[in-house]
């Protein structure tokens, strides 16, 4: 059994995934492997968990019973049972059709489920309870994004003394559409239950504090709500990457060598258009397709001098609204290639697939226009590992302004991806741009990823949260 961590994660997804037997660098733990699934949140917090004895919670990502605790790359990991009913019910129903839709401006309608909810409060209680279970006297925790929302006030009942975060990575939506939920007072009760509320944007932190008053009368200044005698803090702390692991790789003259064998493999094309998403409905996926191919039919762009790379890992894919995405999207690159391809020179590239860290970098060096086109997205990584992958080679990247990186990458080519003239624009200037002019673009929007990496993200959580419960114990 593990006991008394003074610092805590809560995810629904432990950062590890359960391997096959002859996987390279896998940990064998009971008679199961496992191999680090490194994303940046692990990255930022590694130093963090390995410093304070630290434990991460999550599900293994496997049906059925959790496995025992156990250890990998220092940090104490302690699995989450989740079973069949459970994966349906809390994680594929309720967070995934239910409360991500509702919150990426119900680009896909809700689908609304008592079971679901039934499920999501049940698998709630058991993460809190974990958490209950291994937390020190006195300890951090930090719970990580919307399956777990109940799990801050489920665990400030069981344990007051704990200093409680909770940070959400997709957008928080305005007051009439959250008030859609059936279970609307027992979310916000259950974020309310933490110390600081982290979002991604102001505007966020703001709806936040806005539906507290209006459900709650909990009234706020500033960002400081009070609620049941204590305090809570709402605010903004936008997420980054990892940017030296993403510099390095693009440095890694293997990955350099790889990205002129793409361009080479590609036919080499003067202009390459790479879009890097899984498969998910808010990341406008079809809209970037429709805007290439008007622009192909528009004689504004031609095959073979230039070619679209698309990317879409596949995601959910028992879940009905990406079913009928994958459907529509796999028939507009169907059409674009049959008008606009030839034999052995297709107009769109199409890979559902899931690619290696380097592969991808790879993929980054070898595009000189990158598409990030969501209709609503909390951050979006792949814009910043693109920008932060390019160097002093410019290239220019066209941003969707529904997506939470544009508030920092001024310098994008920013586009409303509901206005389909607008991204052609967008796009036929990135396209268009001057060299200079693009490294010039590309090296500011650089400077500001240096200086605000995931690391530095993870610091401001922590050390916010440290001055709300006057402790210095965890930083990162
Ligand atoms: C949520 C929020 C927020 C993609 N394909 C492959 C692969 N990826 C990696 C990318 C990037 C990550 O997955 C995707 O991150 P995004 O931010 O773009 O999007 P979500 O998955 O929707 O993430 C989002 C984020 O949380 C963090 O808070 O920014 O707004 O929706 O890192 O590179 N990685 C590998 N192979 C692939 O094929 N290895």
């Amino acid at each position: 059994m593990v006991q008394g961590s003074p610092f805590v994660v809560v995810a629904n997804r432990l950062p590890v995934d359960e391997v096959s037997d002859d996987t390279p660098a896998a940990r064998t733990t009971g008679g199961r492997r496992w191999r680090p699934s490194p994303g940046g949140l692990v990255t930022a917090l590694h130093p963090v968990l390995v410093e304070h004895s630290g434990t991460w919670i999550g599900w293994s990502g496997s049906p059925g019973p959790a496995p025992e605790p156990f250890e990998v790359d220092g940090i104490k990991l302690v699995p989450v049972t989740l079973t069949h009913d459970d994966v349906e019910r809390y994680y594929e129903g309720q967070s995934n059709s239910t409360i991500w839709p509702l919150y990426h401006d119900a680009v896909e309608p809700p689908i609304y489920r008592r079971r679901w909810r039934d499920a999501y409060r049940e698998v709630n209680r058991r993460y809190a309870k974990a958490a209950a279970e291994v937390a020190a006297p006195g300890a951090t925790v930090w719970i990580q994004d919307y399956q777990l929302q109940l799990v801050p006030a489920m665990l400030r009942e069981m344990r007051p003394d704990l200093l409680i975060g909770f940070f959400l990575h997709i957008p928080f939506p305005p007051i009439e559409l959250f008030m859609q939920q059936p279970q609307r007072t027992e979310v916000l009760r259950g974020l309310l239950g933490a110390d600081l509320v982290g979002f991604q944007q102001r505007l966020a932190a703001q709806n936040f504090l806005r539906l507290a008053k209006h459900l709650l009368g909990t009234p706020y200044s500033g960002n400081v709500l009070e609620y049941e005698g204590r305090k809570v803090k709402a605010d903004a702390f936008p997420i980054s990457i990892d940017v030296g692991e993403m510099q390095r790789l693009a440095d890694n003259p293997l990955v350099r060598e790889r990205a002129l064998k793409i361009r080479s493999e590609l036919g080499d094309p003067k202009t390459v258009i790479l879009g890097v998403d899984r498969l998910d409905y808010t990341k406008g996926i079809e809209h970037r397709l429709k805007a290439f191919r008007e622009l192909l039919a528009d004689g504004k762009l031609s095959v073979p001098e230039s070619v679209m790379v698309q990317v879409a890992t596949p995601s959910r894919e028992r879940v009905e609204h990406y079913q009928a995405l994958r459907v529509k999207v796999e028939r507009e690159v169907g059409r674009i290639n049959g008008d606009f391809g030839r034999v052995g020179v297709p107009a769109v590239h199409y890979l559902h697939q899931s690619y290696s860290r380097s592969e991808l970098a790879a993929l980054y060096c070898a595009a000189d226009v990158m598409m990030v086109t969501p209709l609503r997205d909390g951050m979006n990584l792949v814009a910043k590992e693109y920008v932060a992958a390019r160097a002093e080679h410019g290239g220019a990247l066209v941003l969707s302004e529904f997506a939470g990186a544009a508030g920092e990458l001024r310098q994008a080519f920013l586009c409303n991806p509901h206005d389909l003239d607008g991204v052609k624009e967008a796009l036929m200037r990135a396209v268009n741009v001057d060299p200079h002019e693009a490294r010039r673009r590309m090296s500011v929007m650089q400077r500001h990823l240096r200086r605000h990496d995931v690391a530095a993200w993870a610091s401001d959580f922590l050390q916010t949260l440290a001055e709300i419960g006057n402790t210095t114990e965890i930083r990162a």
